[in-house]
């Protein structure tokens, strides 16, 4: 080695010492991608109690569990008791008594369901950011069209649920027939898959709405001969359909490029509670208590959320919007009233300021939840301390200095809320056309 080599050996040796800090330093401070692909993977009637990473003894969703390893797994979301309201409230980002989104029945002509023409849509949002939109799977209790909500493609049917070994479905505004049965989770699958390989070059937004695992519980491809109970079935063959989602976004190299959500639209069907940790939730689908609305929600984006991550942090399904607006650069109309709390920074390992409380309705019947405490629409308070198995009501002569504190806090956000001024009654004119309208066909 010459004097001069080995100087300029010496020189890329120390450059390469000094800069390897900094290099560390740029990777960890290397620009995010600007517009996340966003996927919203929704399950139909998933409680807690369905899903193993939240404790479930019976029910076992390994590749969910590996993508809530993968990112970040919240504890307490809040969508609604019910599929309508919950996906009302998705879409929209706002309470119930401000959208009339209420009940299942609240899109039905003469119900007092939200229209895509008075509000400001999570898809129509992302679209004028620049996102492709894509909306496969259940729809109808939303009331138009997905492609009215701001969707530029869609598959969907003209259930409330279940559809499963079926002729025919609906792809963007045209009706396909097949000649013989097919399984539409398959096909709904497809359609995504398409969806996700056709838009990876620009920033895409999918929202999933399977129909797993909400009745009938039928059988799967995947059942074996002889099995009577399919509902395992159901729970594995959604399971497999995630990781085939996530595996599809890795093998186009998109990975750290999306953000994967993962929830359900409401607790648990009553048909098929089961124990986690050997105890029940209590409350399921349908139901004011605990396990009517609390849900699943689970946020995968690799190398900008964290991985392994369980968060306490209160989500409502009215979040959704704010959160992937922000995240997508989307603008929110000025003036416009949302309810919804972008929880952005949690997903980008930040503190965030998240919100207090959740709000949760269902016809003329809502309450406020706080970490510990909960009141209902009568302003009766329940202990939730040992939530999701017990709420334990708390009357007033019995106070203790911290649900007085509580009884004082949350009185006071339902006074601000005032859902009663909202639209609270108008479900059983939604049922009452829903009724007329079966008529004939009885
Ligand atoms: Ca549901």
């Amino acid at each position: 080695m010459t004097k001069q080599t080995t100087m300029k050996y010496t020189l890329t040796l120390l450059a390469t010492l000094l800069l390897a800090p900094l290099a560390a330093l740029n990777a960890a401070d290397a620009p995010r991608p600007t517009k996340p692909n966003i996927i919203f993977i929704l399950a139909d009637d998933l409680g807690l109690d369905g899903v193993s990473c939240y404790g479930a003894d019976k029910r076992k969703t390994p590749h969910i569990d590996k993508l809530a390893a993968s990112g970040t797994r919240f504890e307490t979301c809040y969508a609604a008791p019910l599929c309508g309201p919950s996906r009302c409230a998705l879409m929209t980002g706002r309470y119930a008594f401000r959208t009339g989104g209420i009940s299942n029945n609240s899109w039905r002509a003469g119900g007092p369901g939200a229209k895509s023409k008075d509000e400001h849509p999570v898809a129509k949002l992302l679209k004028q950011a620049g996102y492709a939109t894509g909306e496969a799977g259940k729809w109808r209790q939303v009331g138009e069209t997905p492609k009215d909500w701001g969707f530029d493609e869609y598959i969907t049917d003209p259930t409330a649920g279940g559809w499963y070994w079926k002729t025919g479905y609906e792809k963007n505004g045209q009706q396909v027939n097949t000649p013989q049965q097919q399984y539409n989770p398959d096909i709904i699958q497809q359609f995504s898959l398409d969806f996700i390989r056709r838009h990876k070059e620009q920033p895409f937004f999918l929202y999933y709405s399977m129909h797993l695992v909400h009745g009938p519980i039928l059988r799967t491809p995947d059942s074996k001969p002889g099995t009577k109970d399919f509902y395992d079935d159901n729970i594995a063959y959604m399971d497999k359909q995630v990781a085939e989602i996530v595996a599809e976004v890795e093998k186009l190299g998109l990975r750290e490029k999306t953000l994967i959500l993962f929830s359900g639209d409401n607790g648990t069907a009553l048909t098929y509670p089961a124990p986690i940790g050997g105890r029940m939730i209590n409350g399921k689908k349908a139901s004011m208590l605990e396990g009517g609305s609390r849900v699943p929600l689970i946020a995968s984006w690799p190398g900008t959320t964290p991985a392994g991550k369980v968060s306490k942090d209160i989500v409502n399904f009215t979040d959704m919007l704010a959160t992937f607006a922000e995240l997508g650069g989307a603008k929110l109309p000025e003036g416009f009233k949302y309810d919804s709390v972008s929880f952005a920074p949690q997903l980008r390992g930040e503190k965030g300021t998240p919100r207090q409380w959740a709000y949760v309705q269902l016809g003329a019947r809502w309450f406020v939840r706080e970490a510990g405490w909960k009141m209902n629409e009568s302003h009766e308070l329940f202990d939730m301390s040992d939530a999701p198995f017990v709420e334990k009501p708390v009357a007033a002569s019995a106070d203790t200095d911290a649900s007085k504190a509580a009884r004082e806090r949350l009185t006071k956000v339902l006074a601000e809320l005032n859902p009663a001024g909202g639209k609270t009654d108008g479900a059983r004119a939604g049922a009452k056309a829903a009724k007329k309208k079966r008529k004939p066909r009885q």
